[in-house]
């Protein structure tokens, strides 16, 4: 990175989800997860298996250590843990314990990640998930029951994975249960009750007196207006307000601002809904954990370009990586348009890196209180090619894409912004939420008929990268 800066303690690593990467649905006493019911189109993903860390994860641990990785970010499957959510599966907390150990034995520091989109089927059907504020209470109690169980152990805590991102896909964009759409006041809701969890854990971990760090991870998509109008910058704002301030303010200031929701009145407005109640005594469980949040995890992956627009909602999701397809245009918020000159994945989303560094720099600049970022995951959705056993797997428009994002990075320390540590998303290949397994990211494929890995050629350069420090030139 640079030079001057002490990147002794940077930690490089790479991240996983439990749901994505182990499979093993029903192994080992696990209950069902929401994600596990949820409706997958046939064919697309064998999601029972997925890349079967549950079996392979010494491999891919090793796997790691020979990157020279120092860290590795996954998430806990609370249904393994408490297949109902609330009562303790011994097999399930071993299966973690070995993880965990491994991991220390290795060298990299094990950063479990408590929520990464799913929850035990079990408390749906028994309070309604999020919407109900006894599955916030079971949150609060499964947090610390793991808080004490791994105590000593694990170091650096994720409370939750991008709230935003499951409430948009929930309660907007309609891609997961209950897939809702247009449904802006439950979106913000469910955003406001997982900002809540989230500092209610923070706070329990605190109080509890662990001395090890806590943090939250947010999906950031950097806003810009498509023209100067007063018009496109209004859309900018409304739809920031939308991925991402509401939640940078419940959780990074503690309190949302009088702008904030006067944004967020103005898209449940024009959508003829009833604005969500703020609650003072909620806002001060709020202020109290972003005082003592340690860290804030940033996903960065795209930016996005707004224009005004005034008519009905429109949202076609490009899950297929038929280039182009993408359509998204929101009533009370504005239409995204992708810009001529600008890269694109095969999914659609804008290849812009400057957005990584002028993300950070708000997050810095914005939230006073914030004084270590990790960049959580960030990484490039390609459609790999395996060629046979004897040639390298050639990623090298992934290369491309993670060192101009790294740079952005080293400019933003440059800038004296305090980025601790960067997560490739992901280790290995594995299932994609709503674009199934032709949407690989990892640095390891994956041939999901044999679960056999193969470094790609991304995995060596990542390699030279931890050993050197400098992001290298793409051979
Ligand atoms: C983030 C999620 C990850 C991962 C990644 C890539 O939002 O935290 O779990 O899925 O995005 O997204 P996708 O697989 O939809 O391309």
């Amino acid at each position: 990175m640079k030079k001057g800066i002490n990147m002794n303690k940077f930690l490089w690593g790479a991240s996983t989800s439990g749901f994505q990467v182990e499979g093993g649905y029903n192994l080992g006493g696990k209950g069902l997860s929401t994600t596990d019911v949820r409706h997958v189109k046939e064919g697309i993903a064998d999601t029972k298996v997925a890349s079967d860390h549950y079996h392979h994860f010494k491999e891919d641990i090793l796997l790691m250590k020979e990157l020279g990785l120092k860290a590795y970010r996954f998430s806990f499957c609370w249904a393994r843990i408490m297949p109902d959510g609330h009562h303790v599966n011994q097999e399930g907390l071993e299966f973690y314990d070995q993880i965990i150990q491994l991991c220390l034995e290795n060298d990299i520091e094990p950063i479990p990640t408590l929520y990464h989109f799913e929850m035990p089927q079990a408390l749906v059907d028994e309070f309604g998930g999020w919407k109900s504020r006894k599955c916030i209470d079971a949150f609060v109690e499964y947090a610390k029951f793991c808080f004490k169980e791994y105590a000593g152990e694990v170091r650096y805590w994720i409370t939750i994975n991008e709230p935003t991102s499951m409430a948009g896909q929930q309660y907007v964009g309609g891609t997961f249960p209950p897939a809702y759409k247009d449904q802006f006041d439950k979106c913000f809701k469910a955003e406001y009750n997982q900002n809540l969890v989230h500092a209610r854990i923070v706070n329990a971990y605190k109080e509890a007196g662990y001395t090890g760090q806590i943090g939250i991870v947010h999906a950031l998509q950097t806003v810009y207006p498509a023209t100067d109008s007063k018009g496109d910058k209004h859309a900018a704002e409304l739809k920031d307000v939308l991925e991402n301030k509401f939640y940078l303010d419940g959780t990074l200031a503690g309190k949302y601002s009088k702008h904030t929701l006067a944004l967020v009145k103005e898209i449940i407005d024009a959508n003829g809904q009833q604005m969500i109640d703020i609650k003072p005594e909620d806002e001060k469980v709020l202020l109290k954990a972003a005082k003592q949040l340690d860290f804030v995890g940033v996903n960065y992956y795209f930016s996005k370009f707004m224009k005004e627009y005034h008519g009905d909602t429109e949202i076609i999701h490009n899950g297929t990586g038929e280039k182009g397809t993408d359509v998204n245009r929101m009533k009370g918020v504005g239409e995204e348009i992708h810009p001529k000159d600008l890269p694109a994945t095969d999914w659609d989303w804008i290849i812009y890196p400057q957005g990584m560094y002028d993300q950070l720099k708000r997050v810095y600049d914005d939230y006073p209180l914030v004084h270590s970022i990790y960049i959580t995951e960030n990484g490039m959705g390609y459609k790999d090619k395996f060629e046979g056993e004897d040639k390298i797997i050639d990623d090298t428009p992934r290369i491309d894409y993670l060192k101009q994002h790294m740079e952005e990075v080293a400019k933003a320390i440059e800038a004296g912004i305090p980025v601790h540590g960067y997560f490739v998303w992901s280790l290995q290949d594995m299932f994609s939420w709503t674009n199934g397994y032709s949407k690989r990211y990892g640095l390891f494929y994956v041939d999901f008929k044999t679960q056999k890995r193969y470094a790609k050629k991304s995995a060596y350069w990542y390699k030279k990268l931890a050993e050197t420090q400098e992001i290298p030139s793409i051979d």
